[in-house]
């Protein structure tokens, strides 16, 4: 059964927030020149904070304080000196871990256990990983002296904020560059929160910039002619928009888009350890996960039984307040991504798919869509081809293997799948089949700051992680040493 929704008075009082706060260019808070806008907590409704607009002009002034650091300071740093301010990032996260978590969740709505036990302890570690790269570049597998790249421009969503700013800035500063970050519009307040953050570990002005504001704001700061490489998590249609723009301009380029993963359970599963598996890669996060196991593909002759035991683990799920730390679902991160799930949800329904929602008791105010499964789903349906982006399981059948595999990877999306069974032999043999950026053999969701992540097909361009993401921010640069003469 549902706990009722029971708001608990988790810490607020840890936060000092502003009223207001400015974009962050050269090292300062400053004004920005479009009409600001609200930022809230999706659980309430309630407004938290006034959000600066950066407007054209302001995107310019960012993009050239980049540029300045870039060349006055931070490519001019050893890779020691620049593994230092780093470390001292990372360290600073760790000691302001609850702060960041508690303000995460408010303005993400997501679970406060998650933020606290995923998402801030992920950011901290990408930023150690990446501090011990930056005076090892000659090990990125680009040759003996790889350059940075100079400006990149970075947009990011709102399902993971501040770790999405992690993954884009820690390798990019370790490489030697300098940055220009964009949060998505409806969860700045992280970004500007590891602003002040920055200031705190005095990392020189303008190395690292956030500019705030909505789609507009992104694609000015992408097309802008100062910036050397874009990097951009989010939407496909975005993505898409991105290649296209930045396609015959000297610019690199990293995208990392949706995706459609098959969580694939064959009937020798450990099946407890499968129900919270295919558990945890929908519901993780309200399901707003690019690498969400939202297919289930569960073998013919253990569906029912599957479906079962299913059903009775998402009777306990707790859906609630976001800063209650027995809460399992917090809330949906805008009206906007709630219609979208609602939308595809209703087209499910009508495809002829069965629907069933845990029952739950929806908070008065704010975004929330109670855990839902839609067994006797079809390929050819919506639900089984788009991503929801929200704590909705289609549920598919296979009788063999090579038919898992198949459905897996019918798809225009690839970037993760997990397969669930006690065969060593079998998971290398479907593994090896799945045209998918990550694999995740009897687990799912596990991040680590060494593992490369990224997709095939439509979900993107490039690698995040390890030492494919640094060298996504370098160039390789052979170093010409002149034959040495042969003594008379
Ligand atoms: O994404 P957008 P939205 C998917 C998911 C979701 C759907 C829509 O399916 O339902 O996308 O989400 C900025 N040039 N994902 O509308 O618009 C925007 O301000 C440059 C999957 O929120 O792509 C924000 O900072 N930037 C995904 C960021 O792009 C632009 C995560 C993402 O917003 C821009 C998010 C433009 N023209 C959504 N337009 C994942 N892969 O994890 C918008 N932005």
């Amino acid at each position: 059964t549902f706990l009722d929704y029971a708001p608990a008075p988790e810490s607020t009082a840890l936060l000092h927030l502003r009223d207001s706060y400015g974009l962050f260019i050269d090292g300062e808070f400053v004004d920005g020149r479009g009409d600001g806008f609200v930022t809230i907590s999706p659980a309430t409704e309630k407004p938290i904070a006034e959000i600066a607009n950066a407007n054209a002009a302001d995107v310019d002034a960012a993009v050239a304080a980049a540029r300045r650091a870039y060349e006055r300071t931070w490519s001019r740093l050893s890779g020691t000196d620049r593994g230092k301010y780093l470390f001292r990032i990372a360290r600073l996260v760790q000691e302001r871990a609850r702060e960041l978590a508690v303000a995460e969740s408010l303005d993400n709505g997501k679970p406060i256990k998650e933020s606290r036990d995923v998402d801030i302890p992920l950011v901290a570690a990408w930023f150690f990983y990446y501090a011990g790269w930056a005076d090892k570049l000659d090990h990125a597998g680009l040759g003996p002296d790889p350059r940075s790249l100079g400006v990149a421009a970075q947009v990011i969503p709102w399902n993971f904020p501040l770790m999405m700013l992690a993954w884009k800035i820690a390798p990019a500063l370790a490489a030697g560059n300098t940055v220009v970050l964009k949060p998505a519009e409806t969860t700045s307040l992280t970004a500007l929160l590891f602003a002040e953050l920055l200031q705190q570990a005095d990392l020189p002005p303008g190395v690292v910039n956030i500019i705030t504001g909505a789609g507009d704001t992104g694609e000015a700061l992408v097309n802008h002619d100062g910036v050397d490489k874009v990097a951009f998590t989010g939407s496909t249609a975005v993505g898409r928009a991105i290649a296209r723009s930045v396609a015959g301009t000297g610019k690199k380029v990293t995208l990392e888009l949706g995706g459609k993963a098959a969580n694939i359970v064959f009937d020798d599963a450990p099946i407890d350890q499968a129900i919270e598996g295919i558990v945890n890669g929908i519901f993780f996060n309200q399901g707003h996960v690019c690498c969400a196991g939202s297919r289930l593909l569960v073998q013919e002759n253990v569906h029912d039984e599957v479906i079962d035991r299913l059903k009775a683990r998402m009777m306990t799920l707790r859906l609630g307040d976001p800063l209650d730390k027995n809460t399992d679902i917090g809330a949906i991160n805008s009206a906007e991504q709630l219609e979208r799930i609602r939308e595809l949800s209703e087209i499910g329904e009508r495809e002829g798919a069965e629907r069933w929602s845990a029952p739950c008791v929806i908070p008065e105010n704010g975004f929330w869509y109670a855990p839902t499964i839609f067994t006797g789903v079809a390929t050819s349906h919506r639900i089984a081809r788009d991503e929801i982006f929200g704590p909705v399981l289609s549920v598919l059948t296979f009788r063999t293997p090579a038919e898992a595999v198949a459905k897996a990877n019918n798809t225009p999306y690839g970037l993760s799948a997990g397969v669930w069974t006690e065969k060593g032999s079998r998971i290398l043999a479907v593994a090896d089949k799945l045209r998918a950026g990550v694999v995740w053999a009897n687990t799912f969701n596990k991040f680590d700051p060494s593992s490369p992540f990224g997709g095939y097909k439509e979900s993107g361009y490039g690698r995040e992680g390890g030492r494919h993401g640094l060298a996504a921010y370098l160039e390789p640069a052979a170093a010409q040493v002149p034959a040495r003469r042969s003594q008379p």
